[in-house]
């Protein structure tokens, strides 16, 4: 009987412990991925949309981005334009790592976030918002400014 009672106060310290790391990772995961430079590239005629931005991860881990939803868009992915000789396709991508200390940009000829079904009218000026998450747990409502496509050259 005794003994049970010991190992139930053990287990309730470790899950103390650990919450408070979790608490802690937390904290720390708030700000670890930073966003910038975030720009839409409109196209005209309900033509599918494309987000481009750069994530830095001020942290010393690698975090991934794991989901892309938006409440100005009834889709958001994530893809990634493949060279296959003189073509170029476009494939999913479901998850893109930002490593530790460093940054990626989701850019013209690499990766896009693909922006279909506009939920309402959008225009080159107007800024439209993308909900970012983060394998940390991170979770990001990103402005992004919309351009027109002459004017991202
Ligand atoms: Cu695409």
């Amino acid at each position: 009987m005794s003994i049970k009672i010991k190992t139930l106060a053990a287990m309730g310290c470790a899950l103390a412990l650990s919450s408070g790391f979790t608490a802690t990772a937390q904290a720390a995961g708030a700000n670890a991925i930073g966003v910038k430079d975030a720009w839409v590239r409109w196209l005209p005629n309900n033509l599918p949309a494309a987000g481009y931005a750069t994530l830095v991860n001020a942290s010393d881990k690698p975090v991934d981005l794991v989901d892309i939803s938006s409440n100005d868009y009834g889709d958001a992915m994530l893809h990634q334009t493949v060279s296959n000789g003189s073509s170029q396709k476009m494939v999913m991508v479901d998850k893109l790592t930002v490593p530790a200390h460093g940054q990626v940009a989701i850019a013209p000829g690499g990766y896009h976030v693909m922006l279909e079904d506009a939920k309402h009218k959008i225009a080159p000026g107007d800024t439209v918002h993308l909900t970012l998450k983060f394998s940390d747990g991170e979770t990001l409502d990103t402005p992004f400014a919309v351009k027109s496509p002459a004017k991202t050259k």
